[in-house]
């Protein structure tokens, strides 16, 4: 019907997320199926804007811009897109025309493919005119890349990990809750690209780590740790089971073999200092993700406390800023 038709072209902005409790580890490859679920906070109006529509009739290859650059072809970031894109082709024939920007400051070492397959499945959604909700969303920008899955959506978001082989039921649904005080501090330590990228390094983590059998479980009472924090609005609590997941998922990648050590220097002068200033009375937690990078969790009261420290962070207000304009999923 009309409501359903093709339009011209579809556009769609998604945010970059943090996870507060870590993914690290797949159930199943193919389908990004993570073995645990995991909690995220979509930092507002930091992600990636999408605009797709069919290339012409006579087109051979997809045409894929990345920041107003035409892309090579051959290119991983450009072969990971059209293998998402064969998804979705009408007939085996048809080829897109896809520009994706990134607003995240390129050395920011925040994580594109999250906000990159979110934004081009939502602007697929338009492009096509299926009106999908929020989770069958969320379980086609997985597919593209796991954490995808939690960039469709502003605030809080629950992955569910599911049990389905299929992945039925492995999608993320956004929490209610609300938190205007909160403040995100992202801190570029080091903006060279990481050594492994995630895929491979949850791979080897769990292929070989003797941690990670114990890793699951500690999701599981972080992330009910968290969700009771979130409802109960206990920042401590919230920021300490964050910053101990983190320091649990790096420990699982320490236990590698051979060892994932994402760390610099810096990274642990960084959490040296968040001890620090806690232990002066500043309420700040401290997150790391796969690389060198190190992102802080405050309250806005706490801000010009945690610039004196860390004065070239840069900061989001979470709920304060998202630029969901284009970000509807409910
Ligand atoms: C996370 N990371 O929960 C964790 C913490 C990195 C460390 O999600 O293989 O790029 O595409 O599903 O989504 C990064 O993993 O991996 C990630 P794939 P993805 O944010």
């Amino acid at each position: 019907d009309a409501a359903r038709a093709e339009q011209p072209e579809g556009r769609a902005f998604a945010p970059v997320n943090i996870a507060l409790c870590k993914y690290w580890g797949k159930r199943e490859e193919e389908l990004n199926l993570p073995q645990c679920s995991s909690l995220s906070i979509s930092l507002g109006p930091l992600g990636t804007e999408t605009v797709v529509r069919r290339a012409d009739a006579g087109a051979t290859e997809d045409r894929v811009e990345l920041n107003g650059a035409c892309v090579d072809a051959s290119t991983p970031f450009a072969r990971r897109l059209c293998a998402f894109l064969d998804l979705f082709r009408p007939d085996p024939g048809a080829r897109f025309e896809v520009s994706t920007k990134n607003n995240v400051p390129t050395a920011a070492g925040l994580a594109s493919s999250a906000s990159g397959f979110a934004a081009l499945t939502l602007a697929l959604d338009r492009l096509f005119g299926w009106k999908l909700a929020g989770p069958p969303l969320s379980q086609l920008a997985r597919l593209g890349s796991g954490s995808a899955a939690r960039s469709v959506y502003d605030g809080f978001v629950l992955w569910h990990a599911g049990r389905d082989p299929g992945g039925a039921d492995c999608l993320a649904e956004r929490l209610p809750e609300v938190w205007p005080e909160l403040r995100v501090g992202i801190l570029t330590v080091c903006a060279e690209a990481k050594e492994t990228g995630s895929t491979g390094g949850m791979n080897r983590t769990a292929a070989t780590s003797v941690l990670f059998r114990e890793w699951a479980e500690r999701c599981r009472v972080d992330l009910q740790l968290l969700r009771d924090a979130i409802r109960a609005g206990d920042f401590t609590r919230f920021g300490a089971t964050a910053e101990a997941n983190a320091m649990s998922m790096h420990a699982t990648m320490l236990d590698a073999r051979p060892p994932l050590l994402y760390w610099r220097a810096e990274t642990v002068a960084a959490l040296h200092g968040v001890r620090e200033l806690r232990d002066a009375g500043t309420e700040v937690y401290a997150t790391i993700d796969a690389g060198p990078n190190v992102k802080l969790l405050f309250r806005e009261r706490d801000e010009a406390g945690v610039r004196g420290r860390f004065p070239d962070m840069d900061v989001i207000a979470p709920f304060r800023q998202p630029r969901n304009d284009s970000c509807s999923p409910r």
